[in-house]
Protein backbone atom coordinates (compact mmCIF):
# COMPACT_ATOMS: atom_id res chain seq x y z
CA UNK A 1 0.00 0.00 0.00
CA UNK A 2 1.16 3.42 -0.66
CA UNK A 3 0.32 6.53 1.45
CA UNK A 4 -0.98 9.04 -1.59
CA UNK A 5 -5.10 7.95 -0.38
CA UNK A 6 -4.32 7.28 3.05
CA UNK A 7 -7.53 7.71 4.98
CA UNK A 8 -9.89 6.91 2.40
CA UNK A 9 -11.19 3.62 2.29
CA UNK A 10 -12.95 1.42 -0.49
CA UNK A 11 -16.48 4.25 -1.26
CA UNK A 12 -19.64 2.29 -0.30
CA UNK A 13 -23.29 3.14 -1.28
CA UNK A 14 -25.27 5.64 1.23
CA UNK A 15 -28.14 7.11 0.52
CA UNK A 16 -29.51 10.72 -0.32
CA UNK A 17 -29.78 11.28 3.55
CA UNK A 18 -26.10 11.74 4.25
CA UNK A 19 -24.22 14.25 3.39
CA UNK A 20 -20.79 12.47 4.00
CA UNK A 21 -18.92 12.93 0.23
CA UNK A 22 -16.89 9.94 0.52
CA UNK A 23 -19.73 7.40 -0.29
CA UNK A 24 -22.33 7.28 -2.91
CA UNK A 25 -25.69 8.78 -3.33
CA UNK A 26 -26.95 7.36 -6.27
CA UNK A 27 -24.82 4.71 -7.60
CA UNK A 28 -25.03 1.23 -6.02
CA UNK A 29 -22.80 -1.18 -8.28
CA UNK A 30 -25.60 -4.08 -6.92
CA UNK A 31 -28.87 -2.26 -7.58
CA UNK A 32 -30.92 -4.66 -10.42
CA UNK A 33 -32.58 -2.27 -12.99
CA UNK A 34 -34.15 -4.77 -15.97
CA UNK A 35 -32.55 -7.54 -14.39
CA UNK A 36 -28.94 -6.19 -14.36
CA UNK A 37 -26.50 -5.12 -11.97
CA UNK A 38 -25.94 -0.93 -12.48
CA UNK A 39 -22.18 -1.83 -12.36
CA UNK A 40 -23.10 -4.05 -15.46
CA UNK A 41 -24.67 -1.70 -17.24
CA UNK A 42 -22.54 1.79 -16.71
CA UNK A 43 -19.35 -0.11 -17.13
CA UNK A 44 -17.37 2.70 -15.93
CA UNK A 45 -13.60 3.13 -15.94
CA UNK A 46 -11.40 5.67 -15.06
CA UNK A 47 -8.81 7.11 -17.79
CA UNK A 48 -5.08 6.56 -16.45
CA UNK A 49 -3.52 9.63 -18.60
CA UNK A 50 -5.91 12.15 -17.02
CA UNK A 51 -5.80 10.98 -13.01
CA UNK A 52 -2.36 9.71 -12.89
CA UNK A 53 -0.29 11.00 -16.08
CA UNK A 54 -1.51 14.77 -16.61
CA UNK A 55 0.62 17.46 -15.00
CA UNK A 56 -2.27 19.96 -14.93
CA UNK A 57 -0.78 22.10 -17.24
CA UNK A 58 -2.82 25.04 -19.58
CA UNK A 59 -1.84 26.78 -22.52
CA UNK A 60 -0.24 29.73 -19.99
CA UNK A 61 1.25 27.94 -17.39
CA UNK A 62 3.12 24.51 -16.63
CA UNK A 63 3.12 21.82 -13.83
CA UNK A 64 0.15 22.28 -11.02
CA UNK A 65 0.24 18.72 -9.40
CA UNK A 66 2.99 17.28 -7.86
CA UNK A 67 2.86 13.41 -7.58
CA UNK A 68 5.31 11.61 -5.97
CA UNK A 69 5.39 9.05 -9.27
CA UNK A 70 5.88 11.86 -11.29
CA UNK A 71 9.92 10.75 -12.72
CA UNK A 72 11.11 9.59 -16.06
CA UNK A 73 12.36 6.27 -14.66
CA UNK A 74 10.64 2.57 -14.14
CA UNK A 75 10.39 3.24 -10.31
CA UNK A 76 7.63 6.12 -10.99
CA UNK A 77 5.92 4.23 -13.49
CA UNK A 78 5.91 0.98 -10.78
CA UNK A 79 4.40 3.51 -8.17
CA UNK A 80 2.18 4.91 -10.19
CA UNK A 81 0.63 1.42 -11.14
CA UNK A 82 0.72 0.99 -7.59
CA UNK A 83 -1.61 4.13 -6.61
CA UNK A 84 -3.76 3.90 -9.85
CA UNK A 85 -5.23 0.26 -8.71
CA UNK A 86 -5.48 1.63 -5.23
CA UNK A 87 -7.95 4.46 -6.47
CA UNK A 88 -9.84 1.97 -8.63
CA UNK A 89 -10.29 -0.18 -5.59
CA UNK A 90 -11.68 2.87 -3.59
CA UNK A 91 -14.40 3.83 -6.38
CA UNK A 92 -14.94 0.27 -7.20
CA UNK A 93 -14.51 1.37 -10.87
CA UNK A 94 -14.87 -2.25 -12.91
CA UNK A 95 -12.28 -1.11 -15.62
CA UNK A 96 -9.33 1.58 -16.61
CA UNK A 97 -8.40 2.62 -19.79
CA UNK A 98 -4.33 3.44 -21.07
CA UNK A 99 -2.05 4.73 -23.58
CA UNK A 100 1.08 3.62 -23.90
CA UNK A 101 2.95 7.20 -22.68
CA UNK A 102 0.85 6.96 -19.92
CA UNK A 103 2.19 4.14 -18.14
CA UNK A 104 6.05 3.67 -18.77
CA UNK A 105 8.36 6.28 -19.66
CA UNK A 106 9.58 6.88 -23.28
CA UNK A 107 13.10 4.53 -23.89
CA UNK A 108 15.98 5.69 -26.16
CA UNK A 109 14.51 3.73 -28.66
CA UNK A 110 11.44 1.90 -30.08
CA UNK A 111 13.03 -1.56 -28.51
CA UNK A 112 13.25 0.12 -24.80
CA UNK A 113 9.94 1.65 -24.83
CA UNK A 114 8.29 -1.56 -25.88
CA UNK A 115 10.30 -3.75 -23.34
CA UNK A 116 8.98 -0.67 -20.51
CA UNK A 117 5.33 -1.33 -21.92
CA UNK A 118 6.08 -5.21 -21.44
CA UNK A 119 7.29 -4.89 -17.98
CA UNK A 120 4.38 -2.99 -16.70
CA UNK A 121 2.21 -5.14 -18.72
CA UNK A 122 3.06 -7.85 -16.77
CA UNK A 123 2.59 -5.64 -13.14
CA UNK A 124 -1.14 -5.36 -14.43
CA UNK A 125 -2.27 -8.62 -15.24
CA UNK A 126 -0.68 -9.57 -11.76
CA UNK A 127 -3.03 -6.36 -10.24
CA UNK A 128 -6.01 -6.97 -12.08
CA UNK A 129 -5.97 -10.66 -11.07
CA UNK A 130 -5.64 -9.51 -7.59
CA UNK A 131 -8.39 -6.68 -7.74
CA UNK A 132 -10.63 -8.17 -10.63
CA UNK A 133 -10.20 -4.49 -12.39
CA UNK A 134 -11.03 -5.02 -15.79
CA UNK A 135 -9.32 -2.99 -19.21
CA UNK A 136 -12.17 -1.45 -21.34
CA UNK A 137 -9.19 -0.72 -24.11
CA UNK A 138 -5.89 0.23 -24.77
CA UNK A 139 -4.40 2.53 -27.38
CA UNK A 140 -1.30 4.17 -28.43
CA UNK A 141 -0.36 7.57 -27.99
CA UNK A 142 0.47 8.99 -31.61
CA UNK A 143 0.21 12.70 -30.76
CA UNK A 144 2.69 13.59 -27.85
CA UNK A 145 5.89 12.97 -28.82
CA UNK A 146 7.27 15.42 -31.31
CA UNK A 147 7.84 13.00 -34.07
CA UNK A 148 4.09 12.44 -34.10
CA UNK A 149 4.02 16.51 -34.89
CA UNK A 150 2.70 15.94 -38.90
CA UNK A 151 0.64 13.16 -38.13
CA UNK A 152 1.02 9.31 -37.08
CA UNK A 153 -0.31 7.06 -39.49
CA UNK A 154 -1.22 10.62 -41.90
CA UNK A 155 2.14 11.68 -41.64
CA UNK A 156 4.22 12.74 -45.07
CA UNK A 157 7.20 10.56 -43.58
CA UNK A 158 6.82 7.03 -44.04
CA UNK A 159 9.46 6.26 -41.38
CA UNK A 160 6.98 8.04 -38.90
CA UNK A 161 4.08 5.95 -40.55
CA UNK A 162 6.04 2.76 -40.25
CA UNK A 163 6.94 3.95 -36.06
CA UNK A 164 3.46 4.63 -35.48
CA UNK A 165 2.70 0.92 -37.07
CA UNK A 166 4.94 -0.62 -34.85
CA UNK A 167 3.91 1.32 -32.16
CA UNK A 168 -0.13 0.22 -32.52
CA UNK A 169 1.17 -3.38 -32.65
CA UNK A 170 3.00 -3.37 -29.75
CA UNK A 171 0.02 -2.07 -28.01
CA UNK A 172 -2.85 -4.21 -29.51
CA UNK A 173 -0.41 -7.09 -28.35
CA UNK A 174 -0.29 -5.55 -24.61
CA UNK A 175 -4.20 -5.17 -24.84
CA UNK A 176 -4.74 -8.22 -25.80
CA UNK A 177 -2.37 -9.78 -23.12
CA UNK A 178 -4.41 -8.20 -20.54
CA UNK A 179 -7.91 -9.08 -21.92
CA UNK A 180 -8.73 -5.76 -23.06
CA UNK A 181 -12.62 -5.76 -24.24
CA UNK A 182 -11.64 -3.05 -27.31
CA UNK A 183 -8.87 -1.37 -29.15
CA UNK A 184 -9.37 2.86 -29.50
CA UNK A 185 -7.74 4.64 -32.11
CA UNK A 186 -8.21 8.97 -31.33
CA UNK A 187 -6.34 10.46 -33.90
CA UNK A 188 -5.20 13.32 -32.64
CA UNK A 189 -2.64 14.77 -34.89
CA UNK A 190 -4.33 12.78 -38.11
CA UNK A 191 -5.45 16.06 -39.41
CA UNK A 192 -3.90 19.36 -40.72
CA UNK A 193 -2.05 22.43 -39.61
CA UNK A 194 -2.73 24.10 -42.75
CA UNK A 195 -3.82 23.04 -46.43
CA UNK A 196 -1.11 24.60 -48.42
CA UNK A 197 0.90 21.73 -47.27
CA UNK A 198 -1.23 19.03 -47.46
CA UNK A 199 -1.89 16.57 -49.62
CA UNK A 200 -5.41 15.26 -48.00
CA UNK A 201 -5.50 12.36 -51.04
CA UNK A 202 -2.40 10.82 -50.36
CA UNK A 203 -3.09 10.95 -46.39
CA UNK A 204 -6.58 9.89 -46.92
CA UNK A 205 -5.15 6.55 -48.66
CA UNK A 206 -2.33 6.28 -45.92
CA UNK A 207 -4.91 6.69 -43.01
CA UNK A 208 -6.97 3.73 -44.92
CA UNK A 209 -4.14 1.73 -45.34
CA UNK A 210 -3.38 1.94 -41.84
CA UNK A 211 -6.96 0.88 -40.46
CA UNK A 212 -7.00 -2.24 -42.79
CA UNK A 213 -3.68 -3.38 -41.51
CA UNK A 214 -5.03 -2.45 -37.66
CA UNK A 215 -7.77 -4.97 -38.82
CA UNK A 216 -5.93 -7.43 -40.51
CA UNK A 217 -3.54 -7.81 -37.01
CA UNK A 218 -6.59 -7.92 -34.97
CA UNK A 219 -7.69 -11.30 -36.74
CA UNK A 220 -4.40 -12.50 -37.07
CA UNK A 221 -3.64 -12.94 -33.02
CA UNK A 222 -7.21 -13.49 -32.39
CA UNK A 223 -7.76 -10.30 -30.04
CA UNK A 224 -11.81 -10.82 -29.42
CA UNK A 225 -12.56 -7.25 -28.44
CA UNK A 226 -13.58 -4.23 -30.32
CA UNK A 227 -11.51 -1.92 -32.88
CA UNK A 228 -12.79 1.69 -32.21
CA UNK A 229 -12.44 5.04 -33.76
CA UNK A 230 -13.02 8.08 -31.52
CA UNK A 231 -14.17 10.91 -33.31
CA UNK A 232 -12.80 14.74 -32.98
CA UNK A 233 -13.32 17.32 -35.14
CA UNK A 234 -10.33 19.55 -34.19
CA UNK A 235 -8.25 20.20 -31.17
CA UNK A 236 -4.91 19.66 -31.43
CA UNK A 237 -5.17 20.04 -35.10
CA UNK A 238 -6.95 22.31 -37.22
CA UNK A 239 -8.67 19.54 -38.95
CA UNK A 240 -8.66 16.03 -37.77
CA UNK A 241 -9.70 13.48 -40.68
CA UNK A 242 -12.23 11.77 -38.01
CA UNK A 243 -14.34 14.61 -37.82
CA UNK A 244 -17.41 13.20 -36.35
CA UNK A 245 -19.91 9.96 -36.87
CA UNK A 246 -20.74 10.80 -40.41
CA UNK A 247 -17.69 11.35 -41.26
CA UNK A 248 -15.94 8.17 -39.74
CA UNK A 249 -19.09 6.14 -41.24
CA UNK A 250 -18.47 7.22 -44.52
CA UNK A 251 -13.98 6.32 -44.40
CA UNK A 252 -14.97 3.02 -43.39
CA UNK A 253 -17.55 2.55 -45.80
CA UNK A 254 -14.46 3.48 -48.36
CA UNK A 255 -12.82 1.33 -47.04
CA UNK A 256 -14.86 -1.65 -46.88
CA UNK A 257 -14.29 -1.82 -42.79
CA UNK A 258 -17.66 -0.73 -41.50
CA UNK A 259 -18.54 -4.20 -40.43
CA UNK A 260 -14.71 -4.62 -38.79
CA UNK A 261 -14.57 -1.09 -36.79
CA UNK A 262 -17.11 0.81 -34.35
CA UNK A 263 -16.75 4.18 -32.52
CA UNK A 264 -15.94 5.48 -29.30
CA UNK A 265 -18.10 8.64 -28.52
CA UNK A 266 -17.38 11.79 -26.71
CA UNK A 267 -19.10 14.12 -25.15
CA UNK A 268 -17.32 17.04 -25.76
CA UNK A 269 -15.95 16.14 -29.04
CA UNK A 270 -19.47 15.98 -30.25
CA UNK A 271 -20.12 19.59 -28.90
CA UNK A 272 -16.68 20.48 -30.65
CA UNK A 273 -18.13 19.18 -34.03
CA UNK A 274 -21.32 21.28 -33.37
CA UNK A 275 -23.24 18.41 -32.96
CA UNK A 276 -24.67 17.11 -29.81
CA UNK A 277 -23.98 13.81 -27.87
CA UNK A 278 -27.36 12.42 -27.98
CA UNK A 279 -27.17 13.14 -32.23
CA UNK A 280 -23.47 11.39 -32.50
CA UNK A 281 -24.90 8.23 -30.22
CA UNK A 282 -27.90 8.29 -32.75
CA UNK A 283 -26.10 8.51 -35.34
CA UNK A 284 -23.30 5.77 -34.46
CA UNK A 285 -26.69 3.52 -33.55
CA UNK A 286 -28.53 4.23 -37.02
CA UNK A 287 -25.30 3.25 -39.12
CA UNK A 288 -24.67 0.12 -37.07
CA UNK A 289 -20.90 1.32 -35.41
CA UNK A 290 -22.02 2.40 -31.59
CA UNK A 291 -19.27 0.76 -29.32
CA UNK A 292 -17.85 2.79 -26.48
CA UNK A 293 -18.24 6.20 -24.57
CA UNK A 294 -15.99 8.53 -22.96
CA UNK A 295 -18.43 10.28 -20.63
CA UNK A 296 -16.98 13.70 -19.66
CA UNK A 297 -17.93 17.54 -20.56
CA UNK A 298 -17.00 20.32 -22.05
CA UNK A 299 -17.05 24.17 -20.68
CA UNK A 300 -19.54 25.84 -23.03
CA UNK A 301 -17.95 29.04 -23.05
CA UNK A 302 -14.45 27.62 -23.52
CA UNK A 303 -14.41 26.48 -27.38
CA UNK A 304 -12.04 23.17 -26.38
CA UNK A 305 -11.73 19.85 -25.05
CA UNK A 306 -11.97 20.57 -21.29
CA UNK A 307 -12.61 17.23 -20.22
CA UNK A 308 -14.71 17.54 -17.43
CA UNK A 309 -16.56 15.02 -15.19
CA UNK A 310 -19.85 15.05 -16.44
CA UNK A 311 -22.68 17.18 -13.90
CA UNK A 312 -25.44 17.60 -15.94
CA UNK A 313 -27.98 14.75 -15.17
CA UNK A 314 -30.50 15.98 -18.30
CA UNK A 315 -27.41 15.92 -20.60
CA UNK A 316 -25.96 12.66 -19.35
CA UNK A 317 -29.73 10.91 -19.01
CA UNK A 318 -30.38 12.03 -22.69
CA UNK A 319 -26.86 10.00 -23.79
CA UNK A 320 -28.06 7.09 -21.86
CA UNK A 321 -30.98 7.05 -23.71
CA UNK A 322 -29.46 6.12 -26.98
CA UNK A 323 -27.50 3.70 -25.37
CA UNK A 324 -29.87 2.06 -24.31
CA UNK A 325 -32.04 2.48 -27.59
CA UNK A 326 -28.76 1.07 -29.38
CA UNK A 327 -29.04 -2.26 -26.94
CA UNK A 328 -26.78 -0.81 -24.36
CA UNK A 329 -23.43 -1.74 -23.92
CA UNK A 330 -21.23 -4.58 -25.24
CA UNK A 331 -18.04 -5.00 -25.28
CA UNK A 332 -18.30 -0.76 -24.61
CA UNK A 333 -18.53 1.30 -21.38
CA UNK A 334 -18.25 4.30 -19.87
CA UNK A 335 -14.80 6.07 -19.79
CA UNK A 336 -14.37 8.82 -17.37
CA UNK A 337 -11.56 10.82 -20.44
CA UNK A 338 -12.03 13.27 -17.80
CA UNK A 339 -9.44 15.54 -15.71
CA UNK A 340 -9.18 17.71 -12.92
CA UNK A 341 -9.35 21.40 -13.02
CA UNK A 342 -5.57 22.43 -12.17
CA UNK A 343 -6.16 23.87 -8.74
CA UNK A 344 -7.80 20.83 -7.28
CA UNK A 345 -4.51 19.78 -5.62
CA UNK A 346 -5.46 17.10 -3.63
CA UNK A 347 -5.57 13.56 -3.97
CA UNK A 348 -9.21 13.37 -2.12
CA UNK A 349 -10.09 15.77 -5.59
CA UNK A 350 -9.05 12.61 -7.75
CA UNK A 351 -11.69 10.33 -5.49
CA UNK A 352 -14.18 12.66 -5.28
CA UNK A 353 -14.37 14.26 -8.86
CA UNK A 354 -15.22 10.17 -9.85
CA UNK A 355 -17.33 9.79 -7.32
CA UNK A 356 -19.90 12.92 -8.39
CA UNK A 357 -19.53 11.78 -11.67
CA UNK A 358 -20.41 8.16 -11.45
CA UNK A 359 -23.63 9.72 -9.25
CA UNK A 360 -24.61 11.89 -12.04
CA UNK A 361 -23.73 9.13 -14.59
CA UNK A 362 -26.25 6.58 -12.01
CA UNK A 363 -28.93 9.20 -12.07
CA UNK A 364 -28.78 9.64 -15.48
CA UNK A 365 -28.98 6.04 -16.61
CA UNK A 366 -31.79 5.63 -13.96
CA UNK A 367 -33.87 8.29 -15.29
CA UNK A 368 -33.35 6.68 -19.34
CA UNK A 369 -34.11 3.57 -18.17
CA UNK A 370 -37.01 4.72 -16.62
CA UNK A 371 -38.31 6.77 -19.41
CA UNK A 372 -37.54 3.64 -22.21
CA UNK A 373 -39.72 1.79 -19.94
CA UNK A 374 -42.34 4.21 -19.76
CA UNK A 375 -42.32 4.06 -23.44
CA UNK A 376 -43.24 8.15 -23.80
CA UNK A 377 -41.06 8.55 -25.83
CA UNK A 378 -41.43 6.04 -28.54
CA UNK A 379 -44.96 6.38 -28.83
CA UNK A 380 -44.93 9.41 -29.88
CA UNK A 381 -42.02 8.77 -32.43
CA UNK A 382 -43.77 5.50 -33.62
CA UNK A 383 -47.05 7.76 -34.08
CA UNK A 384 -45.03 10.30 -35.72
CA UNK A 385 -44.23 7.87 -38.21
CA UNK A 386 -47.24 5.90 -38.44
CA UNK A 387 -48.20 6.40 -41.71
CA UNK A 388 -44.94 4.98 -43.41
CA UNK A 389 -45.55 1.64 -41.50
CA UNK A 390 -46.61 -1.32 -44.13
CA UNK A 391 -46.57 1.98 -46.78
CA UNK A 392 -44.68 0.95 -50.20
CA UNK A 393 -44.27 4.61 -51.25
CA UNK A 394 -40.40 4.85 -51.40
CA UNK A 395 -40.62 1.96 -53.89
CA UNK A 396 -42.98 3.51 -56.01
CA UNK A 397 -41.57 5.39 -58.82
CA UNK A 398 -42.49 9.22 -59.14
CA UNK A 399 -45.05 9.19 -62.34
CA UNK A 400 -47.47 6.87 -60.42
CA UNK A 401 -46.87 9.17 -57.39
CA UNK A 402 -47.61 12.10 -59.59
CA UNK A 403 -51.09 10.84 -60.57
CA UNK A 404 -52.10 9.77 -57.24
CA UNK A 405 -51.27 13.75 -55.69
CA UNK A 406 -52.86 15.22 -58.77
CA UNK A 407 -56.02 13.36 -58.68
CA UNK A 408 -56.58 14.59 -54.45
CA UNK A 409 -59.13 17.03 -53.73
CA UNK A 410 -57.47 18.88 -50.77
CA UNK A 411 -53.16 18.92 -50.22
CA UNK A 412 -51.66 17.16 -46.75
CA UNK A 413 -51.54 19.85 -43.98
CA UNK A 414 -48.87 19.86 -41.64
CA UNK A 415 -48.66 18.03 -37.97
CA UNK A 416 -47.46 19.07 -34.96
CA UNK A 417 -43.67 18.15 -34.25
CA UNK A 418 -44.61 18.49 -30.69
CA UNK A 419 -41.58 19.04 -29.33
CA UNK A 420 -41.99 21.14 -26.02
CA UNK A 421 -44.91 18.21 -24.80
CA UNK A 422 -41.73 16.18 -25.17
CA UNK A 423 -39.15 18.63 -23.68
CA UNK A 424 -41.70 18.59 -20.81
CA UNK A 425 -42.11 14.68 -20.64
CA UNK A 426 -38.41 14.60 -20.24
CA UNK A 427 -38.39 16.83 -17.58
CA UNK A 428 -40.59 14.72 -15.85
CA UNK A 429 -37.76 12.16 -15.23
CA UNK A 430 -34.74 14.16 -15.11
C1 LIG B 1 -8.46 13.38 -26.75
C2 LIG B 1 -9.06 12.12 -26.31
C3 LIG B 1 -8.12 10.99 -26.07
C4 LIG B 1 -8.65 9.66 -26.46
C5 LIG B 1 -7.65 8.54 -26.33
O1 LIG B 1 -9.35 14.41 -26.94
O2 LIG B 1 -10.25 12.04 -26.10
O3 LIG B 1 -7.79 11.01 -24.72
O4 LIG B 1 -9.76 9.31 -25.69
O5 LIG B 1 -6.48 8.78 -27.03
CO1 LIG C 1 -11.47 10.51 -25.38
Amino acid sequence: MTDFFKGISKLKFADLETDDEFCFHHYDADEMVAGKRMEDHLRFSVAYWHSFAWPGGDPFGGQTFERPWFSDDMAGARLKADVAFEMFEILGTPYFCFHDADVRPEGSNFAESEDRLKEITDIFAAKMEATGVKLLWGTANLFSNRRFMSGAATNPDPDIYAYSAATVKSCMDATKALGGENYVLWGGREGYETLLNTDLAQERAQAGAFLSRVVEYKHKIGFKGAILIEPKPQEPTKHQYDYDVATVYGFLKEYGLEKEVQVNLEQGHAILAGHSFEHELAMASALGIFGSIDMNRNDYQSGWDTDQFPDNPREVALAYYEVLRAGGFTTGGTNFDAKLRRQSLDPEDLILSHVGAMDVCARGFKAAHAMLEDGGLENARSARYAGWHGNDLASRDLGSIHSEVRGQAVPPGPKSGRQERLENYVSRFT
